[in-house]
């Protein structure tokens, strides 16, 4: 059977034939040249996007490349049948991997999610011999503007993030190329994996309208980040440190609601297969771990930086699950610990800071910066359980 791409912006599946085309806009052979012009297709699932080359569809979208019908100019992009953005460069010879992110409302996400980006782009990149891209125009001014340089640049934390569906049933998800270069290996080749990354609102796990959206993007995921915030259960919520600022009560929700949510609609959607087992790789991250970094033992795997490789370190890796699980009982979160154990058969635990202390009084990021502390281990644990980054270590 041919197999089925899913687009890393839509998320919806369709087979390689099925993938179009975009004319360029450029003078062709014959002194023709297309118009730009509006994108129905494309301003209905994305938003506003200008004036584009028209689409086509027909020539066997597995080719690199078609002649422009209109104009016989040819063209190298490929775009999604379903929402007509265009394909990531080798869309379909490369690696394309989904990985969702989800979590209850200011749990988070956001920062994590900007965080991780910057890091990986930066320190964690360079001691990888990884490069990470924006893969497309968009997707680059979007991480820049919108979530890089307002933490990074300007010091604040986020407003709550736009639930997915709120205008026309969008998703808008940040699409990035990983690509790693092993060194000093002969004969071997980078590379490349296509990451798709959605920022969820934490409502979008309360409210009925966006969970048929979100269950696709679940479904359709090849990994998952359950941001699960300690501070929204109550066991933990009093052993954090003094002074700690804690979520509002408006939508935030515990963490064993939203795991079970999560799985239900995991559930649901392989019931198809009779499936009574997740087996999409969960990475499920406690995120804000310096609210408790006072009450951890003296060397403890929460309070050590892991070890810089060029490779995911297992060992390091199963002794933070283990500490992680030991948490879970002082956090009176065994129930989180049974339902993962239950009903998932690959997951793992993290602990992890993005900002590396709590925020200011006035929402900024406090006076001594950003001092992430293991957010990329969750990343490079998937990528490793995909093939595409080395393991080194037990396991
Ligand atoms: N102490 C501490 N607080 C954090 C950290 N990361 C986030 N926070 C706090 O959590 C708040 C919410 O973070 P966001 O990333 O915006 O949360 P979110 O999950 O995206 O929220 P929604 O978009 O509303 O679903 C921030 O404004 C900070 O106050 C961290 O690493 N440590
Ligand atoms: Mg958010
Ligand atoms: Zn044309
Ligand atoms: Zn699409």
């Amino acid at each position: 059977m041919a197999k089925n791409f899913t687009c890393p912006y839509c998320y919806e599946t369709f087979a390689a034939r099925a993938i179009g085309f975009r004319c360029n806009s450029r003078q062709s052979r014959t002194q023709k040249r297309c118009a730009r012009r509006r994108d129905d297709v494309l301003e209905a699932r994305m938003g506003e996007r200008g004036d584009v080359g028209p689409a086509f569809f027909g020539p066997d979208g597995r080719r690199p490349k078609a002649p422009c019908p209109e104009c016989d100019s040819e063209t190298t992009y490929r775009i999604c049948p379903v929402c007509h953005m265009t394909l990531p460069v080798q869309f379909g010879m490369v690696e394309n991997r989904m990985i969702a992110m989800v979590g209850a409302k200011a749990s988070g996400k956001t920062v994590y999610m900007t965080v991780l980006l910057h890091e990986v782009m930066n320190q964690i990149g360079a001691n990888l011999g990884a490069a990470l891209m924006g893969s497309d125009d968009s997707t680059l001014r979007r991480f820049q503007a919108d979530y890089q340089d307002h933490l990074y640049r300007d010091g604040q934390l986020f407003a709550g993030t736009r639930p997915a569906g709120a205008n026309d049933n969008r998703v808008d998800p940040l699409v990035f190329r990983f690509s790693l270069s092993r060194r000093g290996r002969l004969r071997e080749r980078p590379q490349h994996t296509v990451l798709s990354f959605f920022d969820t609102a934490g409502e979008d796990f309360n409210s009925r309208e966006s969970v048929e959206l979100n269950t696709r993007y679940l479904a359709g995921a090849d990994g998952i980040i359950l941001i699960l915030d300690p501070l929204q259960m109550p066991g933990a919520r009093k052993l954090a440190a003094p002074g700690t600022a804690m979520p509002g009560p408006d939508g935030v929700d515990t963490p064993v609601n939203v795991l079970s949510r999560v799985t239900n609609m995991l559930l649901a959607e392989h019931s198809a297969r009779s499936a009574t087992r997740v087996s999409t790789p969960t990475a499920v991250v406690f995120s804000k771990m310096d609210a408790f970094w006072h009450r951890l033992e003296k060397g403890s795997p929460l309070q050590a930086h892991p070890p810089q490789h060029d490779r995911f370190d297992v060992g390091d890796s199963l002794s933070v699950h283990e500490e992680v699980r030991q948490l879970l009982r002082e956090w009176e979160g065994v129930t989180i610990d049974r339902m993962l154990e239950n009903t998932y058969t690959d997951y793992r635990y993290f602990g992890v800071s993005a900002l590396g202390a709590g925020p200011t009084r006035d929402a900024r990021v406090a006076a001594t910066g950003i001092q992430p502390y293991r957010v990329a281990d969750p990343l490079l644990w998937l990528l490793s359980e995909f093939g595409a980054v080395p393991r080194t270590g037990r396991g």
